[in-house]
């Protein structure tokens, strides 16, 4: 084969393999998995525009070294994927594959002070919600920013989802600015309005 048509050929490769790894992933370790799109959305506010020039992720509160970190920096430590179902009360259930950083090592950056005992999450649009410190320890507890491999978008809740695999839907607060640290648990958005502040998604 003559030098440019190698050449032509590495020209093909360079541009169609960063495609093909933005192509959505629907069938992972033979789980088949639910969908990106979706036409429905039962967010409080509608699919949020976080800005991602100025967006800095804080986690401060009850920690040794409050963190600000830009996506960049969150997208540099080290990943996992997991396929992990997220039930919502409203009766449905989506199987998808999120890749993210797990939350412990997140918190560890920032080093919980002896009196932490629960993490609130603060979303882009004034949502939030909160879980015990001990339960976001687990292996599969994640800052999500992929879904079936491709970044959350607005729907999705770019830049960050939690991912709480054994709670509901409510849980898992996208659009995530904020991770605060406090001593005693508090209350979010829908446990205000008379959601359990537990959200164990047993037998879903
Ligand atoms: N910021 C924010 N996060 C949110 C919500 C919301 O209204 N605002 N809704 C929650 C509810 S009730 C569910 S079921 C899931 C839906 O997330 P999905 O887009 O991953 O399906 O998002 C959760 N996270
Ligand atoms: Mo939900």
């Amino acid at each position: 084969m003559p030098a440019t048509a190698w050449l032509a050929l590495l020209a093909v490769l360079c541009f169609s393999l960063p495609a093909a790894a933005q192509t959505e992933i629907k069938t992972f370790e033979g789980v088949k998995l639910s969908p990106y799109h979706r036409d429905y959305d039962n967010s409080i506010c509608g699919p949020q525009k976080v800005e991602s020039a100025s967006y800095r992720l804080k986690v401060d509160g009850l920690v040794e070294k409050p963190l600000s970190l830009s996506y960049q920096q969150v997208l540099a430590l080290p990943s996992i994927r997991e396929v992990v179902k997220m039930p919502c009360v409203e009766g449905w259930t989506e199987t998808l594959l999120y890749q993210g950083v797990r939350l412990r090592e997140l918190l560890a950056l920032a080093g919980p002070k002896a009196q932490a005992t629960w993490v609130m999450f603060h979303s882009a649009e004034g949502y939030s919600t909160g879980l015990p410190l001990k339960r976001l320890l687990g292996d599969k507890v994640m800052l999500g920013y992929k879904i079936n491999g491709l970044p959350l978008d607005a729907a999705r809740g770019w830049p960050f989802q939690l991912v709480a695999p054994g709670k509901l839907g409510y849980k898992w607060a996208k659009w995530l600015v904020r991770l605060e640290l406090t001593a005693e648990p508090q209350k979010g958005y829908w446990e205000k309005r008379g959601y359990s502040n537990t959200a164990d998604a047993a037998g879903r």
